[in-house]
C-alpha cells in the first residue's frame, strides 16, 4: 500500500473487515443493497502518517443524506462560539479580515463572523440547508479548484482558512493543500480541527477510525506535511472535543517560529511512540483486547437475559457494532435526536434508531453509550433517572 500524500511506502497494521457507510443510515427496504468496503489502516513511517488503505467517493458519503449536524451538541456551539473569538482576539488588529470555511456544516462556527466576508464551503445539501437558515454565506459544493476559482479570479485572498473535523475526510491531501495555497494571504493562517491520534491512542477509541476518517493526524506529521509546501505548523491547542482533538495553526509563512507548546507536544509525540510504528503495534494489540472484552461484558448481560439499549447513533458507532459482531439481536435499538436518523436503522448491524423522547418511557437498564464524546452533555439530561448501568466500549 502506498502513502496518500508521497506515495512512499505504507504498511497495513490493522484490518477492521467489511463496514459499510458510517453514516449510511437506512430504511429497511434498503438492506438489501447496501454498500460495504474493506476498512484497513496503515502508518506511513515518512511522514509519520496514520490512514486508511481505502475510503468509498466522497459523493457516498457527503450528500443530500448527510445526516450529522453539528448543532446537534449544545457543548459544541458552545465550543464554536469559544473558537470564533479566539480568531477574533488573533486579528484584532485588522478586524476587517475574510474568513473561509471548509465543511462549514450547519453554520455553526461561520454564523459568528456575520461582519466579515464569509465564505463556507459546504458539499452535503443537507446540512447546507441549514446554514443558510442560519444568514451564513454557504455554498453547497465540495471545495476544490474548480469552487475557489473565482475567488482567484477576482483575486480574493483569504486571512485565515478554518476547518473542523473536515480536513482529514479529503482524500487528496496534496490537491487539498494547493488549492489553499491559492487563496490564502501570504502570512495567512490554516487553522483546523481534527480528532488527534494521540487521544485516540490513550483512550483505545478506535470508533474514530471509519470511512470519513481517512486520516488520523498527529502534530509531527503535520508538521511534516505543510512544510513540504512551504509552511509551517507554529502552533497546537489540545481540544476537548469529540473525545480529544487539535487545533492545528498552519502559518503560510515557512519562517515562522513555532510556540514552546508545540515543541512540548512534538517532543510527547516522540516519547509516547505516537510518531512511529511502534505506537501502531501498541494501538492495534489494545484495540483486539477492547474487541474481546466488549463481546464478553455483552453476552454476559445477554445471558442473563437482560436488553440493551444504545445512546447516540453516532458515526463511531457503526465501527465498534461492525467490527464487534454486535447486532440488532444483542441491541435492542439506539435513541438518538436526529430527525432523519429516527425511524432508520444502524449500518450494517440493522438497530433500530428511536426518538430520543422514548428514552425515560423505555426504562432499560443496559445502556451502551455510543456518543461518550458528550458523556457530560447527556449526563446532565439524563440525571433524574437512576439505576442505569452505562457503558461503553471505553470502560
Ligand atoms: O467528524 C465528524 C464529527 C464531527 O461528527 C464526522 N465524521 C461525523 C460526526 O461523528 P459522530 O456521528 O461520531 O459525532 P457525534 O457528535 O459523536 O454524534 C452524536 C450523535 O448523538 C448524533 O447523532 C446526535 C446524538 N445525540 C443525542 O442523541 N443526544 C447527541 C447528543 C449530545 C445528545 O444529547
Amino acid at each position: 500500500m502506498k502513502c496518500r500524500i508521497d506515495k512512499s511506502k505504507c504498511k497495513i497494521f490493522l484490518r477492521f473487515g467489511k463496514m459499510p457507510i458510517a453514516n449510511g443510515f437506512l430504511k429497511k427496504n434498503q438492506f438489501k443493497k447496501e454498500y460495504f468496503f474493506e476498512l484497513n489502516v496503515g502508518f506511513n513511517k515518512k511522514l509519520s502518517l496514520f490512514q486508511l488503505e481505502k475510503n468509498p467517493s466522497p459523493k457516498k458519503m457527503f450528500n443530500e443524506n448527510y445526516p450529522f449536524y453539528t448543532a446537534s451538541s449544545k457543548f459544541m456551539v458552545s465550543h464554536f462560539e469559544k473558537f470564533s473569538l479566539w480568531v477574533k482576539k488573533y486579528f484584532s488588529n485588522n478586524k476587517k479580515f475574510k474568513i473561509l470555511e471548509i465543511g462549514s456544516n450547519d453554520g455553526t462556527f461561520l454564523k459568528n463572523f456575520k461582519k466579515n466576508y464569509h465564505v463556507g464551503i459546504e458539499p452535503s445539501k443537507s446540512v447546507h440547508k441549514d446554514a443558510i437558515k442560519n444568514n451564513v454565506n454557504s455554498e453547497n459544493k465540495f471545495f476544490n479548484y474548480k469552487t475557489i476559482k473565482k475567488y482567484i479570479k477576482k483575486k480574493i485572498k483569504f486571512d485565515i482558512i478554518v476547518g473542523s473535523n473536515v480536513i482529514c475526510h479529503i482524500p487528496d491531501q496534496n490537491a487539498l493543500i494547493n488549492n489553499i495555497l491559492k487563496i490564502l494571504r501570504n502570512n495567512g493562517l490554516f487553522v483546523f480541527e481534527e480528532p488527534y491520534l494521540g487521544s485516540m491512542y490513550e483512550k483505545v477509541s478506535y470508533d474514530q477510525i471509519y470511512d470519513e476518517h481517512i486520516y488520523m493526524f498527529s502534530a509531527t506529521s503535520i508538521k511534516k506535511i505543510y512544510e513540504k509546501y512551504g509552511m509551517k505548523l507554529i502552533d497546537a491547542i489540545p481540544q476537548k472535543t469529540h473525545g480529544g482533538s487539535m487545533r492545528y495553526i498552519v502559518k503560510n509563512n515557512i519562517n515562522s517560529k513555532i510556540s514552546k507548546r508545540l515543541k512540548k507536544i512534538l517532543f510527547n509525540e516522540k516519547l509516547k511512540n505516537i510518531d512511529n510504528f511502534k505506537g501502531c503495534i501498541k494501538f492495534k494489540k489494545e484495540v483486539e483486547k477492547s474487541k474481546k472484552r466488549l463481546r464478553e461484558k455483552i453476552l454476559s448481560i445477554k445471558s442473563k437475559k437482560q436488553k440493551i439499549c444504545g445512546y447516540g447513533a453516532t458515526s463511531k458507532s457503526t465501527t465498534i457494532l461492525n467490527y464487534c459482531n454486535i447486532n440488532f439481536k444483542h441491541i435492542d435499538c439506539i435513541f438518538d435526536t436526529t430527525p432523519f436518523k429516527i425511524g432508520r436503522y444502524s449500518p450494517g448491524t440493522h438497530i433500530p434508531i428511536l426518538n430520543h423522547k422514548l428514552f425515560k418511557k423505555k426504562n432499560y437498564k443496559n445502556v451502551f453509550l455510543f456518543a461518550w464524546n458528550h458523556k457530560q452533555e447527556i449526563m446532565k439530561k439524563e440525571k433524574k433517572l437512576k439505576n442505569i448501568n452505562w457503558f461503553s466500549h471505553l470502560n
